[in-house]
């Protein structure tokens, strides 16, 4: 990995980031005090920061750097795109290459019949189209009371107004405003942290049944829809019970209601399919999509839409798009994305070889003293930190207390493994090999071991 070398010291840098950038996410003064790591090159797993240290990125980048980073086809793609055609919107009357191949190529690869493209510069965007993708196909439909859109509590939709307001984020609604109105959440299919003493799949079928319950109370004649990741992802990657989805389509098939997979985070192989619908065995109207499609070089999100939506949406003006709607350099970096992704194997390769290799290694994390359950499916996955398994125990300290003590010496044993509470959460880049799969756990393993120590120092190992 060529090093950049010829930077300003990293407290220096650290000293003007602090003074002048604001980040996502954030409490900007404590960012202040201790200081950012600076990362400044990369390849394939691993990065560098602006000290020389090489870390294992468990998380690929936010959960999008699915071919590894270092990848030059993907920025050959891109040069030549901007040389081409850098720029050119796709508003009135005129089209690009790129943007036309891709929306074919998204076309093909998605299931059933999602065969349109909206291109979004987000997946928050996108969420936001949906929106109005939503309530724009029922009042065309006649029926533009059928406004409300069901979604879930800790359920990560994206950031931005609507998309925010999609997302079942307390500490996002509760800041500027929303949720907007007529969005409803129901609850997660979290069975470790709020089944209590029900069997999995017994809690899993009872918060599907909320979605009905919701259904009712709203009328069913004012619904247009439910949104949903197959697996949430931010909220801590949340795997359902195996009840839960099959309960979900019946419900959302009875009533009639659109079903909006969002799949920023599960598509593009993520769960060892093209799309988590696939791995989950449902049948969406509309996916949200982002991260993956584009392995995180261009930011670049859409909406794919069945024929049905397409078609009553295709009917009238849609007074909605982006001005980065369908970029062609973002379109062209996908597109090539999109043939590694294929033509590399790197989907089948997560279902049928490094996918269930990852699995049986993260499992026996399960036999940490700290750790109560792992979770995963393709490469997603999460641990639960916990006192006592048995009891499946939460910890008395503040939520998240114990998990940021984790989070810490992950850190700073090269390890990005980011904590949701007290949950610990990977998400790879899909090119992980077998022998930075056992470097990840290693490293997984010493940081449970370091952070128990320091839990334990600091008594806290006590259950709420
Ligand atoms: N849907 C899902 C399922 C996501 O995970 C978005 C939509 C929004 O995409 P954009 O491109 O607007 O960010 C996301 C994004 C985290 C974290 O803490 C996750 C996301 C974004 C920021 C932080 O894990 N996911």
């Amino acid at each position: 990995m060529p090093a950049i070398t010829n930077h300003m010291p990293t407290a220096e840098l650290q000293a003007l980031d602090a003074a002048h950038h604001m980040h996502p996410f954030s409490t900007q003064a404590d960012l202040a005090k201790r200081g950012v790591r600076i990362i400044t090159s990369s390849k394939g797993c691993f990065l560098k920061d602006s000290e020389g240290e090489e870390i294992l990125d468990a998380m690929a980048g936010l959960w999008c750097v699915n071919v590894g980073y270092g990848r030059e086809e993907l920025v050959e793609a891109a040069a030549r795109q901007m040389r081409e055609l850098p720029y050119y919107n796709t508003f009135f009357m005129t089209s690009h290459i790129p943007a036309i191949a891709l929306a074919a190529k998204l076309a093909e690869l998605a299931p059933g019949d999602l065969n349109h493209v909206f291109f979004a510069g987000s997946g928050s965007e996108a969420n936001d189209t949906n929106i109005r993708l939503v309530r724009t196909y029922w009042a065309e439909k006649g029926q533009p009371e059928r406004k409300k859109i069901i979604a879930r509590w800790n359920g990560y939709h994206g950031s931005s107004m609507g998309s925010g307001s999609l997302g079942g984020m307390v500490g996002i609604h509760s800041q500027g405003g929303l949720p907007i109105p007529d969005i409803h959440h129901i609850g997660q299919p979290h069975w470790w942290a709020e089944g209590g003493e029900m069997m999995p799949d017994e809690f899993g079928l009872m918060r599907a049944r909320e979605l009905e319950e919701m259904i009712l109370e709203l009328g069913p004649e004012n619904v247009g829809a439910f949104i949903a990741e197959p697996v949430q992802g931010a909220g801590g990657v949340i795997v359902a019970p195996d009840s839960y989805w099959p309960e979900i389509q019946r419900i959302v098939d009875k009533y009639g209601i659109l079903l909006i997979a969002d799949e920023v985070i599960c598509g593009f192989g993520r769960t060892g399919n093209w799309f988590g619908s696939q791995t989950l065995n449902i049948r969406p109207h509309i996916m949200t999509i982002a991260k993956g499609l584009s392995s995180g070089y261009q930011p670049i999100g859409g909406s794919i839409v069945c024929d049905e939506v397409a078609a009553v949406i295709g009917a009238t003006e849609f007074n909605h798009g982006y001005t980065y709607s369908g970029h062609p350099v973002a379109a062209a970096v996908a597109l090539e994305n999109l043939r590694i992704l294929e033509e590399e194997k790197i989907v089948d390769r997560v279902r049928e070889e490094t996918g269930p290799y990852l699995k049986e290694k993260f499992e026996s994390l399960t036999e940490h003293p700290m750790v109560g359950e792992a979770k995963i499916v393709g490469m997603m996955g999460s641990i639960a930190l916990t006192p006592h398994k048995e009891s499946r125990a939460k910890f008395a300290a503040e939520a998240g207390t114990v998990g940021y003590m984790v989070r810490e010496r992950c850190f700073a044993n090269n390890l990005i493994m980011r904590h949701v509470y007290d949950r610990m959460i990977i998400s790879p880049p899909l090119v992980i090999s077998k022998s930075e799969i056992d470097l990840l756990i290693e490293r997984a393993w010493k940081s449970l071991d370091e952070g128990m120590a320091n839990v334990k120092d600091a008594g806290l190992w006590a259950s709420a």
